[in-house]
């Protein structure tokens, strides 16, 4: 059996589109951020990333975790290379080069847009659209969306000029940026791409399951 622990309103979404892109089945276990709730540790609490349960499972305390016959993995983008290695197909790696690159892209992804694409969220989340925080996590992410928007007008998608795994961790740590209004309207084939990776069936699916969660 292969378990995802997270709230589909976590970095577990990237998990649970690839799966339904792959045609896998998770066992999804909600593990909430305990930040969200009131008292993450009364009793009544639902399990969540202080649970004592959860924390035995991975002592890292954030979600998503794959537990894949025991075989207990952290981190979004590393869960996604694995399961797209593991299931084959178009969205995995067809050779070294590309394995390296689809790690190259969710490596970069990771530390050099997420950095500033969360943020983003957040403060749109909280009423801090137009703070400076924003202008500068927008100022920060000039030069990696330009970037990316030449690499998608040269090669369509993140690897090997087809839909992978890569757009997926691409596409979900950009979302992040999409409450701001005008940031991502200046790099225009990264906004088509980015719209039709979301307007894909598995997307779709994930998105319908998220809204039904409570924020
Ligand atoms: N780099 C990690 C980040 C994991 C992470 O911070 N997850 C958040 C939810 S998206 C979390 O569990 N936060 C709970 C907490 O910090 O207590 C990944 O991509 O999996």
């Amino acid at each position: 059996m292969t378990t995802l622990y997270g709230v589909t309103r976590s970095r577990a979404s990237r998990n649970l589109w690839l799966a339904t892109e792959l045609g896998i089945t998770l066992t999804q276990v909600p593990v909430i951020q305990g930040y969200r709730l009131p008292d993450a540790a009364a009793p009544d609490a639902p399990l969540n990333t202080t649970s004592p349960a959860f924390l035995a499972i991975s002592p890292a305390g954030a979600i998503p975790v794959l537990e894949d016959d025991g075989f207990v993995l952290t981190e979004s983008l590393a869960i996604n290379l694995y399961l797209a290695r593991k299931h084959g197909g178009p969205l995995a790696p067809a050779d070294a080069q590309e394995d390296a690159l689809m790690q190259q892209w969710a490596l970069y992804g990771m530390t050099s847009v997420e950095t500033h694409t969360l943020p983003i969220l957040y403060a749109f989340a909280e009423g801090r659209g137009d703070s400076a925080e924003v202008a500068a996590h927008a100022a920060a992410l000039a030069r990696p969306l330009r970037l990316l928007d030449a690499h998608l007008a040269a090669q369509g998608h993140m690897v090997g000029g087809r839909f992978s795994v890569a757009d997926i961790n691409m596409a979900e740590i950009l979302r992040y940026a999409q409450p701001h209004p005008t940031l991502l309207a200046g790099y225009p084939a990264l906004a088509a791409w980015l719209a039709a990776c979301q307007a894909r069936p598995a997307f779709q699916v994930m998105w319908a399951a998220r809204d039904a969660e409570p924020a």
